[in-house]
C-alpha cells in the first residue's frame, strides 16, 4: 500500500500541523509561470509538542516535520523553494545523487536561498528509498539555526519496483528541541560492535585531553536539550501508532537530531531492518534495539504479534521522560502503555552485511582528531590536522571519476562520529577490524578510537563535501571537500 501526502498527513503521521496555529505566509515572490511539482516554504511556525509545550522554530510549510514528499525514482522534479525568513538558507537533499547546484550545500557550490526570496530546483531523483531533506546552514554557536531548528523532512523516492512485503509504512522522525550549550554529555558511548580500539589512537587521544586538562582547560561545549519528540510529539502527548495483531508495519526511522545518537526499542517485538539509510541490506536480520548516529535512516518490518499498549521509545531513561517516544497502541487494547528495559544489546553493522567486497583502486587515510575547547570554549576538530577553513575551502581530497577508493577513516577521539558523505553513497568494508560486503550508506557511525573504512566509486563529478553530521564537530573543523581532477 503506497501513501500520497494527504493520507500520510491524515494518518497523523506528521500530524504537527498544529491545530490552527498557520502563520499567513510573508509576501510571496512571483514564482516562474509554469507551476513546480512541490513548493516548500522555509517560514517559522510553531510546534506543538504538547498542549503546554510549543515551540517556535523555522519550519518546512509551517510543520515539523516538514511534509514528506514522495518522488518517484528517475523521474524529473521541479521544486520551489520559498525562504520567508531574513536569512540565507540552504536545503539539502540527504542521500540523494543530486547535481552540486541543487544539493545544498554552500561549500560546493550551491547557490543560497537568499532570505524573502526563492530558487526554483529540477531534478532526477536518486537512488530509490529513505531519504530526508534539511537545512545546511552552519550555526555554529546560534541554536535556533540550521539543523537546531525544525528545518527537517523525510522523502521517499519510490523505486520503479516496490516489492511491498509489508502491510503499511509509518515514518518516524526522532527530534529534540530546546536546545543549550553545555559542559558534557552523558550520551551512550559503549553500544558498538565490535569493541575493539586502536590503541595508537586512544594513546594520542587520551595525550592530547589530559595535556589540556593539565593546562586548566576546561571541557568543550556540548548541546543539551530539553524537550524530546517523535514526529513532533513529545511520548504521549500525540496520536497512537494503531495496529491489529498480525500486520506487518515497515518503520522507516529518521533520526533528525542536530547533535545525538538515538535508541528505540518497542518491547516485546523485534525489528527486522531490511535497509540502512534507504538501501536494501544483503542480510535482513532481527534485531531487539535499533541505535541511530545523526542523519541515519533505518527502515524495519515488525510483525505485530504481541497484543497490548506500549512504549516505542529511548532506551535514555531521562530522555524518553522528556519525550523521545510513541505510543503503539493494538486495536482492542487499552490502559497505560507499557515500556520495558531491553536485554543489553550492541549495534553491529556486519550483521546485516555480506561477504566479499571487490578492491579498491587507491586508500585515502583520514584520521580525526579533538582539540579540547580550543576555539572560545568550542573543540576543534581536524581531519589529518587540518580544521575545515571556509575561506581556503581545505582540505581538499582529489579523486578521479571511475576510480573505487577506500577511505580510511581513523578516530583520535573518545567521541562517535557520524560521517557523512554528500551526492555519493559508500559501502562498509571494514568495521573495528571485521570486515563486510554489501551495505550501501551515506552516514556511518566511527565508534571512539576506533578505525572503519568505507568504499567510494567516484561517480557524480562536481564537489562533494564530507562531514561529520554531529553539527558541532561539523561546525568547528570536521569538515573536508573531495574535488574531481
Ligand atoms: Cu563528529
Amino acid at each position: 500500500m503506497s501513501l500520497d501526502r494527504r493520507d500520510f498527513l491524515s494518518l497523523g503521521g506528521a500530524a504537527a500541523v498544529s491545530g490552527g496555529l498557520i502563520i499567513p505566509a510573508a509576501a510571496q515572490q512571483s514564482p516562474p509561470q509554469e507551476a513546480a511539482d512541490h513548493t516548500i516554504r522555509i517560514r517559522s511556525g510553531l510546534v506543538e509538542l504538547a498542549p503546554d509545550r510549543i515551540v517556535s522554530t523555522t519550519t518546512y510549510d509551517g510543520q515539523f516535520p516538514g511534509p514528506l514528499l514522495r518522488l518517484k525514482e528517475g523521474r524529473r522534479v521541479t521544486i520551489d523553494i520559498h525562504n520567508d525568513t531574513d536569512t540565507p538558507e540552504q536545503l539539502h537533499w540527504h542521500g540523494l545523487f543530486s547535481p552540486v547546484d541543487v544539493d545544498g550545500a554552500a561549500e560546493e557550490g550551491t547557490p543560497f536561498i537568499p532570505a524573502h526570496g526563492m530558487r526554483r530546483i529540477a531534478f532526477a531523483a536518486k537512488p530509490a528509498g529513505f531519504r530526508f531533506y534539511h537545512s545546511h546552514v552552519v550555526p555554529m554557536g546560534d541554536l535556533s539555526k540550521g539543523s537546531y531548528s525544525g528545518q527537517a523532512a523525510p522523502l521517499y523516492v519510490e523505486p520503479r519496483n516496490e516489492p511491498g512485503a509489508y502491510d503499511r509504512e509509518v515514518f518516524l522522525v526522532l527530534k529534540e528541541f530546546e536546545p543549550t550549550l553545555s559542559r558534557g554529555g552523558d550520551m551512550a558511548q559503549d553500544f558498538l560492535a565490535p569493541a575493539t580500539k586502536v590503541s595508537a589512537l586512544e594513546e594520542s587521544g587520551e595525550a592530547a585531553m589530559k595535556a589540556s586538562i593539565a593546562k586548566g582547560m576546561p571541557h568543550g561545549y556540548e548541546v543539551g536539550y530539553g524537550l524530546f519528540s517523535i514526529n513532533g510529539r513529545m511520548l504521549g502527548k500525540g496520536e497512537p501508532i494503531r495496529v491489529r495483531a498480525g500486520e506487518r508495519v515497515l518503520f522507516h526511522v529518521l533520526n533528525a537530531s542536530a547533535t545525538e545518537i538515538r535508541s528505540l526499542a518497542l518491547p516485546g517485538h523485534a525489528f527486522r531492518v531490511v535497509a540502512l539509510d534507504g538501501n536494501a541490506v544483503p542480510s535482513p536480520v532481527e534485531v531487539p534495539v535499533l541505535w541511530l548516529g545523526t542523519a541515519e535512516r533505518i527502515s524495519a518490518i515488525v510483525d505485530m504479534n504481541h497484543p497490548g499498549v506500549w512504549v516505542m521509545g529511548d532506551l535514555a531513561d531521562d530522555d524518553r521522560g522528556h519525550g523521545m517516544g510513541i505510543v503503539v497502541e493494538y486495536a482492542g487494547r487499552g490502559g497505560k502503555p507499557q515500556w520495558a528495559k531491553p536485554k543489553p544489546f550492541r549495534w553491529d553493522y556486519t550483521r546485516f552485511g555480506g561477504p566479499g567486497a571487490p578492491a579498491a583502486d587507491e586508500v585515502i587515510e583520514m584520521t580525526f582528531a579533538k582539540s579540547n575547547a580550543a576555539r572560545g570554549g568550542f573543540n576543534e576538530w581536524t581531519i589529518n590536522g587540518q580544521a575545515f577553513s571556509m575561506e581556503t575551502m581545505e582540505p581538499v581530497f582529489a579523486i578521479r571519476e571511475g576510480r573505487r577508493y577506500r577511505l580510511r577513516l581513523r578516530n583520535a577521539s573518545d567521541d562517535i562520529h557520524p560521517v557523512h558523505l554528500h551526492r555519493h553513497s559508500f559501502e562498509l568494508v571494514r568495521i573495528a577490524g571485521k570486515p563486510t560486503a554489501g551495505i550501501m550508506k551515506d552516514v556511518v557511525m566511527l565508534g571512539g578510537y576506533q578505525e572503519i573504512e568505507v568504499d567510494v566509486v567516484a561517480d557524480n563529478p562536481g564537489a562533494t563535501l564530507f562531514h561529520c553530521h554531529q553539527q558541532l564537530h561539523m561546525d568547528f573543523g570536521f569538515m573536508a571537500l573531495f574535488r574531481y581532477v
